[in-house]
């Protein structure tokens, strides 16, 4: 399977998530991707690409410009502000304040464009989400010129970003950019699969109302889990888009058979939804030593629910999203897609 990588990645390197009230080195960190690419390289997967320029037209077209401006010159504007740190949201337009408004103030549009506060924002930022979306669409013309699948090590992840926040370590939707650019190619139906730990509310987000992207989600039930306001089941779409998202929400301590049996369910909707083509948005974060998660996948549970993924015989792309057991994190990964292969 081919690989798209860019080195671009390590432009984002914040120092500092605020995490149980104090200052830690942020979870999605760098040497994440290193590990997923040594995996990589030491099981023969070394077809891998750097993605070249990103489609920036297709971006525009999926996200708010007001948004696009703001991140390319969220750095610019802190520090001319005076400011000596990383970018972190401090104040968030609430229940009952106006959320159409965006401030000139930099502080004030950073809580505007924010989701939450983990996620900081520092001046390679912008350049490492778009070589991140490259990475996507270059795997996703890669699948589109014929082949099975690829798989983008996308870094920074995407699911939470939507067409106007970023946050959850997100700021531009890859799999979504995926799934817009397979139905652009001639897919008359796509499905996004998300098996990372935590509910893809970007993703949904973006696709609610359309009833030409299915979108199905396995997580930790929003009452106990990031993001914590979207994820639920009753979540079944809008207009042209009833009934094609389907959220898994799962309970603290849920183990394999609980899920794999969310999984099949997800496969048989897509497969009833008739895609044509398939977006997998790869968190490896229910592993049951993931620092932030609370389920229990072990890792062959990858390795299978890859074979099960590759059952739907469609034309894929993955898309790296979480994962912080960091030691174990290129194994799962891997995993997925050798399984994936096998099936
Ligand atoms: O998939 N999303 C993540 O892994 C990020 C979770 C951030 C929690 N503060
Ligand atoms: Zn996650």
């Amino acid at each position: 399977m081919r690989v798209y990588f860019s080195e671009d990645h390590r432009r984002h390197f914040p120092q500092a998530e605020l995490y149980g009230g104090q200052f830690v080195t942020p979870f999605e960190r760098p040497s994440r991707a290193e590990y997923v690419l040594h995996r990589l390289k030491d099981r023969g997967l070394t077809d891998i690409h750097a993605p070249g320029a990103p489609d920036r037209a297709a971006i525009a077209a999926m996200y708010d410009a007001g948004y696009l401006t703001f991140l390319e010159t969220a750095w610019d504007q802190w520090k001319k502000a005076g400011y000596a740190g990383e970018i972190i949201a401090a104040c968030f337009p609430a229940r009952r304040m106006h959320d159409t408004r965006p401030p000139r103030n930099i502080d004030g549009q950073v809580g505007y464009y924010a989701l939450a506060s983990e996620t900081a924002i520092t001046g390679g930022t912008w350049d490492a989400a778009l070589s991140s979306a490259a990475s996507a669409q270059a795997a996703t013309a890669h699948v589109l010129s014929g082949a099975r699948a690829a798989f983008a090590l996308c870094r920074p992840p995407g699911h939470h970003a939507t067409a106007d926040m970023y946050g959850g370590y997100c700021f531009l939707n890859n799999a979504a950019l995926a799934a817009e650019q397979m139905r652009a190619g001639g897919a008359a139906r796509v499905a996004i699969l998300d098996i990372d730990f935590h509910h893809g509310n970007g993703t949904q987000d973006i696709f609610y109302d359309r009833g030409d992207v299915f979108f199905a989600s396995l997580h930790g039930a929003p009452e106990d889990a990031f993001p914590y306001f979207l994820g639920f089941a009753d979540e079944t779409g809008k207009g042209a888009g009833e009934g094609a998202n389907a959220n898994y929400p799962m309970l603290p301590g849920t183990a394999y058979d609980l899920w794999s049996q969310a999984l099949d369910d997800a496969i048989a909707r897509i497969r009833a939804f008739g895609a044509e083509a398939l977006v997998v948005s790869l968190g490896v974060d229910a592993y049951m030593r993931d620092p932030i998660s609370f389920f229990r996948l072990d890792s062959p549970d990858f390795l299978d629910a890859g074979r099960r993924i590759a059952k739907l015989g469609l034309p894929t792309v993955f898309c790296m999203e979480g994962g912080y057991a960091i030691e174990e994190v290129g194994v799962n990964t891997v995993n997925v897609l050798e399984g994936f292969e096998a099936g």
